[in-house]
């Protein structure tokens, strides 16, 4: 490990303490663009690092609201605005007991370079709150959201920052945070993506990041002559990433054998067909119910309080949250022979798993490359919006597949090391060289 990466990170872990999420992503990123750094005169010069691990900007502010048996309740808001220097900020809500302003800065550092790796002009941004959805009534879920967007209003809009969905922010939630901005800025525009079809959303933006998680598998595997069809995969996670990870890789000829949700892992040896998926999602989208009706249902195997990792399969999606994905897990994973490990989610995997990954020089995507085709449609939607028009699916899907093969292409040009692909290097040094060329061409601003 370089003694560059150490005395920047510990100057960084002393001005941002007891944010060990920001810690780690910025440590990644660190680590493949400090040789960069350190022979680029301009980029030391520009205080580029240093620079790019400051937000922009954080807001925080208080949300109050009233539940449904008449007690106040009050949340945490926050959006952090990590980077503008590609376009305007462009991120997710999450709505989770976890979410910490450290959390946020995490997520915020990864979408900026995520953003840049897409091709479209987006900077990056997070935001959210620590109201946990589980257990809320749909009017709690909604007087929720429209006192966290009477703050929010005033510090968005569509090309100053345009947030969409993370965990705990779907449909529904971008439905009643859209309402009220539009009710508070008196104005339809594309401030928020994600957004129902009938009312300006994209197609295909709900599928997105799943689709393209898959796109990104299907390329990895086309580059060494090979493909998903006929690999055995486990995906971890049930929402929106994970379902739609599940319906590509099987309309792609992969064989998906588990889901897993907070209660435990479901184990289906003879594979998740479209008419489970279909149970399955209308038991999670819809009814919000446990995957152990999944296992009542199509009797399959069950593991308790667990994720999938110990299941043998070709490819693994961590497509979850963040460090789900430890160091014995990867080793167990290596030792069932896994060939490739596919991020879907945001930082899943810990920095043990990813050296174990890295070392046995398996094909590893990491999120910032695998799973930005979220984003990506995202980028797509506000385009759409912009032009007051509405793309057919074909069209989305093309696109968003094209820009997944791009994401690659770029990842495999920056990152080739010989025979082997390093993924994360790509995705972490071509993502870096563009934002920072960016806000060098800005001036120090
Ligand atoms: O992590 C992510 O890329 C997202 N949650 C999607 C962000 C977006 O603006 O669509």
């Amino acid at each position: 490990m370089s003694k560059a990466v150490d005395s920047f990170m510990a100057e960084l872990i002393a001005k941002n303490p007891a944010e060990p999420q920001f810690h780690q992503a910025v440590r990644e990123v660190a680590e493949s663009v400090m040789p960069i750094v350190e022979t680029t005169p301009a980029f030391r010069q520009a205080k580029i690092l240093e620079r790019m691990v400051e937000p922009e900007r954080v807001i925080m502010f208080r949300v109050p609201w009233v539940d449904d048996k008449g007690q106040v309740q009050v949340n945490k808001g926050f959006r952090v605005q990590l980077n503008s220097a590609i376009g305007p900020y462009k991120g997710g809500l999450r709505f989770h007991s976890t979410v910490t302003l450290g959390v946020l800065k995490f997520l915020g550092f990864e979408q900026t370079f995520k953003n840049a790796l897409t091709g479209l002009p987006m900077g990056g941004g997070k935001g959210g709150s620590d109201f946990d959805v589980r257990g809320k009534s749909d009017l709690e879920v909604m007087r929720f959201c429209q006192a966290f967007m009477t703050e929010l209003f005033r510090h968005i809009g569509p090309d100053t920052d345009v947030p969409a969905g993370d965990l705990g922010v779907g449909g529904r939630e971008i439905g009643y945070l859209f309402g009220m901005y539009k009710k508070l800025r008196n104005e339809f525009t594309g401030v928020l993506t994600g957004k129902g079809l009938d009312w300006g959303g994209s197609l295909v933006r709900t599928e997105a990041t799943g689709y393209g998680t898959t796109y990104f598998a299907e390329e990895m595997f086309n580059l060494k002559g090979d493909s998903l069809k006929g690999k055995t995969c486990i995906v971890s996670g049930a929402g929106n990433v994970a379902l739609y990870t599940v319906e590509k890789v099987t309309q792609l000829g992969g064989k998906v054998v588990a889901i897993c949700d907070y209660d435990g892992t479901v184990h289906d040896p003879a594979g998740i067909d479209a008419e489970k998926l279909a149970f399955t999602k209308d038991l999670v989208f819809n009814r919000r119910g446990s995957l152990k009706e999944y296992v009542a249902k199509y009797k399959a195997g069950w593991i308790e309080k667990s994720q999938p990792w110990s299941i043998p399969a070709d490819v693994a999606f961590p497509c979850a949250a963040e460090n789900t994905l430890n160091g014995d897990d990867a080793k167990t994973l290596l030792k069932n022979g896994v060939k490739a490990v596919v991020e879907g989610a945001n930082m899943p995997s810990t920095p043990e798993a990813i050296e174990a990954f890295l070392a046995a020089k398996i094909l590893f995507a990491p999120g910032k490359a695998s799973n930005a085709g979220g984003v990506a449609t995202s980028g797509l939607e506000m385009a759409q919006n912009a032009m007051h028009l509405a793309w057919t699916r074909e069209e989305v899907d093309m696109r968003l597949h094209q820009i997944m093969k791009n994401i690659h292409k770029t990842c495999v040009d920056v990152g080739r090391e010989g025979e082997w692909v390093n993924y994360q290097v790509g995705a972490n040094r071509a993502g870096f060289l563009k934002v920072a060329n960016s806000m060098i061409a800005q001036g120090v601003v």
